[in-house]
């Protein structure tokens, strides 16, 4: 039986095979293959607006966007439902969960028989990096879900020319997804269908290969996204001696218009867009965004490591965000987004926590009830989302879209830590550097499903994105600062915006303050920038980071860059039980800086 198919079906003879398969099982519909144009998006938005999945703003206030409100059981990423399905337990690693590939492919198999009737099932052809890019990879998605095609148009690069890039190749990341609702004859569609009770997201590295069920939202649900730009490229990166992070990228020029690129992981929801399109509150300094989530980073010829965001858009948290904290992140949103689980205004428009000053008094919920200040509930959902295309940011750089990508000079690495960590410290080195993205730590976010607020170890902000072995994963970066001469390298930071004074208020500003910081790193790269070692590494002298016209409290400053040695002591503690589940693919050379740093904390004792 042939199922009615519109758009141009691949002539690829593994593409054309592959979604052959999936078709005769899932039994869509129908079957559309995309072509990425701007009337196939229209198109997507009004299949959503007819299905009651999406209702459209106010076009005065908010052109041709869209809010949705998901089902409350499908809000965020789902850590626990996430596996990587490698052939041997151990290349997964103790920090993913795992089953064998072929049971949980069985397990799938049959979870996706018939998922599809009475939908349509897309075939998305995108490419992950500027289409043809020597950096870039090209991925297939198949979704049942119109929401997952507008948004991946948004986000990646979709369509025709993808698929001429790829040609008769098999190389590329094959990616089945599947909201999970299958309807029955004249069964009413609900407006978010999922399987709220029965998630899986999958990877299977070795074929790069992608199986998601049961959820539509975010990175559960976006392929290319943390699926296929993180935890399988990851695995591509490690065989192919290159870089794929969590990872924002900015450009920084100074006063005197000297260009520095800087990346920085930082976990989910602890501000990356933030700072990747900051405005710097220090006079003459300029930043300008290349990416929010994701770097790729390849070494070009002259032997330094060069980036390139994969991604086309930005799906950003929405609550925090507001014309003080983020004003290129609001202006980037004015049109052409989608918005999901915000509040909606009684004259059409979305909102959430802290977006402007005064609440309003009355919206709708993200759960569609009323809601008024006071109420005592959350008007968005605090994992609200915005798509929006990245061209559309004010302060997108001109060459974000450069296919050689930008060199390095240095990368961050930062999570919501209370205590303990300063603002800033530099590594005396690489391998230092990596020991401290391995025992990066921070409280966890609504940006995945549990509890919020529990401090965890995330190296690198790549626990629930590394698709391999994590002891591996330390290994592969400590081989990559040995592919180079030592000066080619970016220099590594650890930084934190998030400590805390006894009442628990924030020691620093953050957001554009966080220039200020930006300068110290800058002027380290060329040079300069008085510095203190420390037993952690080098912080920043007293009065090396621009103060002025800073309000900030007495002694703020000496709190925010003090080594607080029992704190320290007390984590290598921790630290000691975070490596040993990493067992004997930990490398030796972590474990000889641990070692290095506890001599270090406790010389300073005495
Ligand atoms: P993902 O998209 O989940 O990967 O998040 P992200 O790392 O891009 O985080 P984002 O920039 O969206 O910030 C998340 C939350 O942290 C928002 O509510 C921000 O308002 C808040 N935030 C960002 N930067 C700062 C800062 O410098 N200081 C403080 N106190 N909060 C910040
Ligand atoms: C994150 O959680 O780090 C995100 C959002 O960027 S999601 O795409 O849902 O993973
Ligand atoms: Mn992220």
């Amino acid at each position: 039986m042939t199922v009615p198919t519109t758009g141009t079906p691949s002539t690829n003879p593994t593409l054309a095979a592959w979604v052959d398969d999936w078709v005769s099982h899932c039994q869509p519909d129908a079957v559309h293959w995309c072509d990425g144009s701007p009337a196939e998006y229209q198109e997507m938005l009004r299949l959503m607006v007819h299905a009651g999945t999406a209702i459209p703003l106010d076009a005065s206030k908010r052109p041709n966007s869209v809010l949705v409100r998901s089902d409350p059981g499908d809000v965020a990423r789902v850590e626990d439902r996430t596996y990587i399905c490698a052939r041997s337990q151990s290349d997964a690693g103790p920090t993913n969960n795992w089953t064998d590939p072929e049971q949980m492919r069985a397990t799938l198999r049959q979870l996706y028989a018939g998922c599809m009737k009475g939908r349509t099932l897309y075939v998305i052809p995108y490419s992950m990096g500027p289409v043809g890019s020597p950096i870039a990879g090209i991925g297939v998605e198949i979704t049942d879900s119109p929401y997952v095609v507008a948004n991946m148009h948004t986000m990646t690069r979709v369509g025709t020319r993808v698929l001429e890039v790829l040609g008769d190749s098999p190389a590329f990341v094959r990616g089945m997804h599947s909201v999970g609702a299958p309807l029955k004859e004249n069964q009413p569609d609900v407006p978010w269908p999922c399987d709220a009770s029965n998630k899986y997201i999958t990877h299977f590295p070795e074929t790069r290969e992608i199986q998601s069920y049961g959820s539509g939202y975010g990175g559960n649900a976006l392929l290319g996204k943390k699926c296929h730009a993180l935890r399988i490229a990851s695995v591509q990166a490690r065989d192919e001696g290159w870089l794929a992070e969590h990872m924002l990228i900015l450009k920084l020029t100074s006063p005197a218009g000297e260009v520095r690129y800087i990346t920085g992981a930082f976990p989910s929801a602890c501000g990356k867009t933030n700072l990747a399109m900051l405005i710097p509150t220090v006079p003459g300094w300029k930043v300008e965004t290349i990416g929010d989530d994701i770097a790729w980073m390849k070494f070009g010829p002259d032997g330094r490591l060069y980036a390139i965001n994969p991604e086309a858009g930005f799906f950003g948290v929405a609550p925090g965000t507001s014309m003080q904290s983020n004003p290129n992140a609001l202006l980037t949103a004015r049109a052409n987004s989608i918005f999901t689980n915000c509040a909606l205004t009684t004259d059409g428009d979305v909102w959430w926590e802290q977006m402007t000053e005064r609440e309003p008094a009355s919206l709708m919920d993200w759960i569609r009830r009323p809601w008024q200040p006071g109420c005592g509930r959350k008007a968005a959902h605090p994992n609200a989302r915005f798509t929006t295309p990245a061209r559309q940011c004010p302060a997108i750089a001109p060459e974000w879209e450069d296919p050689k990508g930008v060199p390095i000079s240095a990368m961050l690495f930062g999570g919501r830590r209370a205590g303990v960590v300063p603002l800033v410290c530099e590594a005396f080195g690489w391998q230092h550097g990596v020991f401290l993205g391995s025992i990066m730590s921070s409280e966890t976010t609504a940006a995945a499903a549990g509890k919020v607020g529990e401090l965890r170890f995330d190296p690198f902000a790549m626990l629930p994105f590394c698709g391999y072995h994590m002891g591996d994963y330390f290994a592969h970066w400590l081989k990559v600062g040995q592919r180079t001469s030592p000066d080619k390298l970016p220099r590594l930071y650890y930084v934190n915006w998030f400590r805390r004074d006894a009442e628990n208020r924030f020691l620093w500003p953050g957001y554009g303050e966080n220039s200020r910081v930006l300068k110290w790193i800058f002027e380290r790269c060329t040079g300069g920038g008085a510095a203190v070692q420390t037993a952690i590494g080098t912080v920043p002298a007293p009065g090396a980071i621009d103060t002025e016209g800073l309000a900030i409290a007495p002694g703020a400053m000496e709190e925010l860059l003090r080594v607080d040695v029992p704190g320290w002591l007390a984590n290598c503690e921790q630290i000691d039980t975070h490596y040993a589940r990493f067992g004997d693919r930990l490398p030796q050379a972590l474990r000889d800086e641990l070692a290095a740093l506890r001599r270090r904390l406790t010389a300073v004792v005495g």
